[in-house]
C-alpha cells in the first residue's frame, strides 16, 4: 500500500491523522530516541521532517534514525530542493499554490524530481498555502510570497479548487510554524466544502480542543511542531492525539 493510501486509511478510520512535525535544526540527538517512541505510543499516525530554513547538514543520518525508531510513516515536509532523502517513506511534493514566486510553484520541484526517482521515494503532490497569522513566519519570509488573509475564505477556497483542479492529491493549510493562531475552524469548513481532497492543517495548534475543533470543521490530518518541542510528555500527547481520534473514542 502506497503511503499516500495509509494516510487515507487513517484519516478514514480514525476521523483524523495526527502528525508531528520535526524541525531537524530542533533535534536533540540525545533525546530523539525516547522522544520517537513516546510519540508512537501515544497514538501519533506519522511523523514531517523539514524546514523552511536548514541549517542542519545531517538530515539522511536524521531520518535513518527515525525510520530505524518507528513503524508509522517518515515523510519528508521540505523547505526546498536539499531536503530529500532515500531513507525517508514520502515527500509531500509541495507547490506553494497561494504565492506566485515559480520557484516555489516549479522551481524547487525540477532540482528535486531526479533525485526522488533515483531514491524511490512517493511523491505526494500537495498544493500548499500559507495564511496570514498576524505574525512573520519563516515559512513566509524563506518563501518571498504573500500570505491568505485569514477573513479571505475565498481567497482560500478558489486557491485550493485551482489546486485539486492541477491534479494535486492533498491540501495543506498552513498558519506557518510558530503561528500566534491556528487556521480559523471557518477558513478549515469553507474550504472543504468547496474541494473534495484531504485537508491538512498546521501552524500555531497547541491545544487539544483547538485541535479537535479543526477535525470537526473538515480537516483530514493535524500537524503540530511547536507545542511538542516544548511539551512533550507522553500524557499530554495521548489528551491531543484522543481529541485528533475522537471520532473513534
Ligand atoms: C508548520 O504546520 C506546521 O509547518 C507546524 O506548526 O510548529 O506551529 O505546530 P507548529
Amino acid at each position: 500500500m502506497s503511503i499516500y493510501q495509509k494516510l487515507l486509511e487513517i484519516s478514514k478510520t480514525k476521523g483524523a491523522g495526527f502528525l508531528v512535525l520535526l524541525d531537524p535544526d530542533k533535534i536533540d540527538p540525545k533525546k530523539l530516541r525516547e522522544k520517537l517512541s513516546i510519540f508512537e505510543e501515544s497514538g501519533v499516525d506519522g511523523i514531517l521532517i523539514g524546514s523552511s530554513l536548514l541549517l542542519n547538514t545531517g538530515l539522511d543520518g536524521i531520518i535513518k534514525e527515525i525510520k530505524s525508531s518507528v513503524n508509522i510513516p517518515v515523510i519528508i515536509f521540505p523547505g526546498n530542493a536539499y531536503q530529500v532523502s532515500r531513507w525517508a517513506d514520502a515527500i509531500l511534493f509541495l507547490s506553494l499554490v497561494s504565492g506566485r514566486n515559480p520557484n516555489f510553484l516549479i522551481g524547487e520541484h525540477v532540482r528535486a524530481a531526479s533525485a526522488i526517482k533515483e531514491f524511490n521515494l512517493e511523491a505526494i503532490p500537495t498544493g500548499y498555502m500559507i495564511f496570514d497569522s498576524g505574525k512573520m513566519t519563516s515559512v513566509l519570509f524563506m518563501s518571498d510570497t504573500k500570505a491568505i488573509p485569514f477573513d479571505k475564505p475565498d481567497i482560500a477556497k478558489t486557491h485550493a479548487l485551482a489546486a485539486q483542479y492541477l491534479g494535486m492529491k492533498m491540501i495543506y493549510l498552513e498558519a506557518g510554524s510558530g503561528a500566534k493562531t491556528s487556521i480559523p475552524d471557518e477558513v478549515v469548513s469553507e474550504v472543504k466544502e468547496y474541494i473534495s481532497l484531504p485537508i491538512i492543517v498546521g501552524g500555531g495548534i497547541k491545544d487539544p480542543q483547538v485541535a479537535q475543533n479543526k477535525v470537526k470543521n473538515g480537516a483530514n490530518f493535524l500537524v503540530l511542531g511547536n507545542a511538542l518541542e516544548t511539551n512533550s510528555d507522553s500524557s499530554k500527547l495521548k489528551e491531543m492525539a484522543d481529541a485528533i481520534h475522537f471520532k473513534t473514542k
